[in-house]
């Protein structure tokens, strides 16, 4: 705490979750520490927004760090001696996993490890949030996946995260440390990396209605995921760190879709019609191993953390396609202008 205002620190600060999440904590006058790593370009753009929120100092600060790097992570523990802990960071994509599945366990993985052993000697009385994954589930063994539901793992990334939950729950149990994993199903918003599905199916979709793209590229559109909107998602993060006991939770919407689903809502929201003409499929997004279904079962978030999802799937493919076709380049589009697929 300083001066009365509770000190959260955020890895992932930069990433989709990390950005509405320093929001939501900014709005509830936390000050907020967020690590970033150095890139050759600024890498800020998700939250440049915020830095002068709201136009008052002592707000939010960013510092520089990796978490394949102990000795910056527990200078920022000391540094900053967070009240909360949000440990978003991670090498976040299921099919990049496959590429660099070392560098996904250091980071995933071992980083969770240097980001806990921080926390017992710097911040044991803080309150740490676990960014745990429904891809945990893998080939599931049962349907909806709940919190007792067995993990099978399938890629690197899915391992990685096994290895972050287990050893974040056993630190729980070994430490007495106040330590929640949210075991958060797929979410998407504008914010959401453009080599996630969603994020690349609803810019295609602009491309194509603008005339700049002929065909949008995929992988398997027959894997099912349980969509919900990012913003909601940060949410149950905070409310799970208001808990007397720290816990695990699963977020989800309980609703399941497939990546066809997905497409042909966009393109229908787009007014584009025969959709088929405009996919192609590239088996270069196929996987390895693909997780086939992932549909959370939410009941127990919703019973102790009063947490509902608002946005179900419909009302997420028009947020997603409306922000794309209302953020066009103007000008590309003006020259275009006798193209249409409509
Ligand atoms: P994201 O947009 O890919 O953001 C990942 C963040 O991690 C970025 O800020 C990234 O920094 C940072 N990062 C990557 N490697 C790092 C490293 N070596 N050291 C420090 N930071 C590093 O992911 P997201 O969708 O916001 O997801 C947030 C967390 O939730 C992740 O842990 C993800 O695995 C997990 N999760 C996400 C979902 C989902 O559907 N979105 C579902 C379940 C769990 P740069 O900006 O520099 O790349
Ligand atoms: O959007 P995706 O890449 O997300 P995926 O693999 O489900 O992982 C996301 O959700 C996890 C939670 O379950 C997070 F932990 C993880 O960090 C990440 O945020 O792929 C979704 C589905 C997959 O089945 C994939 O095979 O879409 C299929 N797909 C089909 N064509 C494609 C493509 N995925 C991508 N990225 N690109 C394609 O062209």
């Amino acid at each position: 705490m300083k001066n009365g205002r509770k000190i959260a620190l955020i890895t992932g600060i930069s990433g989709q979750d990390g950005s509405y999440l320093a929001e939501f904590l900014l709005k509830k006058d936390y000050i907020v520490h967020g690590l970033i790593r150095r890139a050759s370009t600024f890498n800020i753009e998700r939250i440049k927004h915020l830095l002068n929120y709201p136009h008052q100092d002592e707000k939010l600060f960013l510092h520089y760090g990796d978490l394949s790097d102990s000795g910056s992570i527990n200078d920022i523990f000391a540094k900053t001696e967070p009240d909360e802990i949000y440990n978003l960071g991670a090498q976040s994509h299921v099919r990049v996993s496959f590429d660099v599945p070392e560098y996904t366990t250091d980071v995933t993985g071992t980083g969770v490890l240097r980001m806990l052993e921080a926390m017992r000697r710097y911040a044991s009385k803080a309150k740490f949030y676990q960014a745990s994954s429904s891809e945990m589930f893998g080939k599931v063994k049962e349907t909806p996946q709940n919190e007792l539901t067995p993990f099978n793992a399938q890629s690197p990334y899915g391992i990685a995260k096994v290895f972050a939950h287990e050893t974040a729950c056993r630190y729980r149990d070994a430490y007495g440390l106040f330590i929640s994993c949210g075991i958060l199903f797929n979410h998407e918003s504008s914010r959401r990396g453009e080599n996630f599905v969603t994020k690349k199916i609803v810019q295609g979709v602009a491309q194509i209605k603008a005339g700049l793209q002929d065909k949008l590229y995929l992988g398997n559109l027959s894997a099912k995921r349980d969509w919900g909107y990012a913003p909601e998602y940060v949410k149950a993060m905070w409310l799970m760190l208001r808990q007397k006991k720290p816990s695990d939770f699963v977020i989800a919407t309980g609703e399941t879709h497939s990546v066809k689903e997905f497409t042909e809502a966009a393109f229908k929201r787009a007014g584009i019609k025969n959709y088929k003409n405009y996919i192609g499929i590239d088996k270069r997004y196929y996987r390895p191993n693909e997780v086939n279904l992932l549909c959370g079962d939410a009941s127990k978030a919703k019973k102790v953390l009063k947490w509902r999802p608002k946005t179900k799937f419909a009302e997420l493919v028009n947020i997603m396609t409306d922000f794309e076709l209302e953020n066009l380049d103007i000008k590309k589009l003006s020259e275009l202008k006798n193209k249409t697929h409509v």
